[in-house]
C-alpha cells in the first residue's frame, strides 16, 4: 500500500477541560477528506467513529498514521456501508453521536457513467438512510452532507453561489442533487440540524490517483525520473476552482458548529484549466511545457528537449462534461469566518513535492505504487489512471 503524506498532528490532543467530549461519526473516513477531518477532530478533542467498508485489501492507509495505538479510545473504526440501512441504524444507535459527517460516496464522476445505479444507491439513498435513522432515533444529532459543485453542472450563472440553480451533467451530479434536497427537506420537515457544504474541487497529496490533479502530479513526477515517457489526459479545456482539502475540512467542521443549520458554498473563487494545472505542475519539476496542435492532436512538449510529455486520449473524455466552475463563497466567508489559505500555485507545489517522493520510492524499489497496467474496461484498453 502507498505511504501516506502525513501532516504534523499533535501527539498531545487538546481535550476540552469543561465541555463534555463530543462524539462524531465520519462516513468515508478512509477517503481524502475523511482523513484530514479525522486529524482536525482529534486535535479538537473529539472521540471519532469511522465507518469503514469491507475491502479485499487494506483500505485504511490514509488514516493508519492516526491509528498507531489500538488502545486509543478516541479513534474507533466500525464496519459499515451506505448501502446497508440496518447496519447504519445499528452503528448510529450504538454510538449516539453529537455529529455525523457524511463524506462517503462513489466520488468519481466518470465512473458514475459506468456505475449509475450503484452511484445513486450510495450517494443519494445513503444520506436518506442516515437521515431516516436520525429522525427515527429522535436524537439531537447534527448532520453534514458532502454536497458538490458538480450539482451546478452546465452552469447557469457565473460565479456559482447558494442561489445558483442546479443543472447536473452526470449520474454523480444528479445523485448529489437528491442528497442536497433530502438534507434540506429533513431539516425543514423534522427540525433536524442538517446542513450542506457545497464544496468545489479540493485536492491534496492524499487525492485519489485517478482524479486529474493527482494523475498529473504523479504522472509528471514519474516522467521526470524517467519511469514513464508521457501522460495521457482527456479534456484539457475543462476549468475548475481547485483548493486544498485541509482548508476545506475546516469549513466542513465550521458548518456543523454554526448556530443554525444552513447550506454553504465553499471554494477559492479562482479558476484554472487542466492545461494550466499541467503547466504549473511541470514548472515545479523544472520543466517548461509548450503546447502544440489542437483537439485530439494537442501535445504538451518539453520546450528544452522537444519530447512529448502530455497527449490527449479520447478515452478520458466524459459523455457529458462540466466545462467550467467558479465559486462565490462570500456567505461561508462571512458567516463561518472561513477562508482558504492554500492557493492554486501552492497546491500544485505541495502535490508535486509529495509525488516526487512517491516516484523516487518507485524508482528505488522498481515497483510502481499504483499500477500502470492497462486493463480492458468497457471494451477499451483504458489505463486505470
Ligand atoms: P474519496 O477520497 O473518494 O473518499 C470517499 C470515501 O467514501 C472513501 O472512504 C470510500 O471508502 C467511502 N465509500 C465509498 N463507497 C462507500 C460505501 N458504499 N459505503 C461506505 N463508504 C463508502 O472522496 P473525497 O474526495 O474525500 O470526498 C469526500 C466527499 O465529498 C464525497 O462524498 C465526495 O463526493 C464529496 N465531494 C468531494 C469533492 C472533492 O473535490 N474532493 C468536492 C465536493 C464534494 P474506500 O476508501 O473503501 O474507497
Ligand atoms: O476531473 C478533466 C475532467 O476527475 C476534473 C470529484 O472530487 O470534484 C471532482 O470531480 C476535470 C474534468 O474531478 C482527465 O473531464 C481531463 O472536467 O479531477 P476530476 P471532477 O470530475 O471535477 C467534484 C467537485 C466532486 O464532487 C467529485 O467527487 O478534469 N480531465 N483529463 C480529466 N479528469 C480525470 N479524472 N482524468 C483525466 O485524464
Amino acid at each position: 500500500m502507498p505511504r501516506i503524506a502525513t501532516s504534523s498532528i499533535s501527539k498531545h490532543r487538546n481535550f476540552p477541560k469543561i465541555m463534555p467530549q463530543k462524539k462524531a461519526i465520519i462516513t468515508g473516513i478512509t477517503g481524502q477528506d475523511g482523513s484530514y477531518l479525522s486529524e482536525l477532530l482529534l486535535e479538537k478533542g473529539y472521540k471519532i467513529y469511522g465507518i469503514q467498508r469491507r475491502a479485499s485489501l487494506p483500505n485504511t492507509y490514509r488514516v493508519d498514521h492516526l491509528y498507531d495505538n489500538v488502545e486509543d479510545p478516541n479513534f474507533n473504526m466500525m464496519y459499515g456501508d451506505l448501502s446497508d440501512s440496518s447496519n447504519l441504524v445499528r452503528v448510529i444507535n450504538a454510538v449516539k453521536p453529537d455529529e455525523i459527517y457524511n463524506l462517503a460516496a462513489q466520488s468519481h464522476v466518470q465512473i458514475s457513467f459506468d456505475k449509475p445505479e450503484y452511484t445513486v444507491n450510495v450517494n443519494a439513498l445513503g444520506p436518506l438512510r442516515i437521515l431516516e435513522t436520525i429522525r427515527n432515533l429522535q436524537l439531537p444529532i447534527r448532520y453534514y452532507q458532502a454536497s458538490s459543485s458538480e450539482m451546478f453542472g452546465k452552469v447557469l450563472e457565473i460565479p456559482q453561489n447558494e442561489s445558483t440553480p442546479f443543472n447536473p451533467r452526470s449520474p454523480y451530479g444528479l445523485s448529489k442533487v437528491f442528497a442536497f434536497y433530502i438534507t434540506k427537506i429533513f431539516r425543514d420537515a423534522y427540525n433536524i440540524f442538517a446542513s450542506n457544504g457545497i464544496l468545489f474541487n479540493h485536492e491534496s497529496p492524499r487525492r485519489g490517483f485517478n482524479f486529474v490533479t493527482r494523475k498529473i502530479t504523479l504522472g509528471l513526477a514519474r516522467v521526470k525520473l524517467g519511469l514513464i515517457d508521457k501522460i495521457s489526459l482527456g479534456n484539457l479545456e475543462s476549468q475548475r476552482d481547485w483548493g486544498h482539502s485541509k482548508d476545506y475540512v475546516e469549513a466542513i467542521w465550521k458548518i456543523l458548529q454554526h448556530h443554525e443549520p444552513d447550506d454553504f458554498v465553499v471554494g477559492t473563487g479562482d479558476t484554472h484549466s487542466v492545461r494550466e494545472f499541467v503547466e504549473e505542475a511541470a514548472k515545479n519539476l523544472g520543466i517548461e511545457i509548450e503546447w502544440q496542435g489542437t483537439g485530439l492532436d494537442e501535445k504538451g512538449v518539453d520546450k528544452k528537449t522537444g519530447k512529448v510529455l502530455v497527449d490527449v486520449d479520447p478515452i478520458f473524455f466524459r459523455p457529458t462534461e462540466v466545462a467550467f466552475l467558479q465559486s462565490d463563497s462570500k456567505k461561508a466567508r462571512a458567516a463561518l469566518n472561513w477562508e482558504p489559505r492554500i492557493d492554486f500555485k501552492e497546491l500544485a507545489r505541495i502535490m508535486v513535492e509529495a509525488d516526487l517522493q512517491y516516484a523516487e520510492e518507485e524508482a528505488r524499489s522498481h515497483r510502481p505504487i499504483v499500477t500502470q497496467k492497462r486493463y480492458n474496461i468497457n471494451g477499451s484498453k483504458r489505463k486505470p489512471l
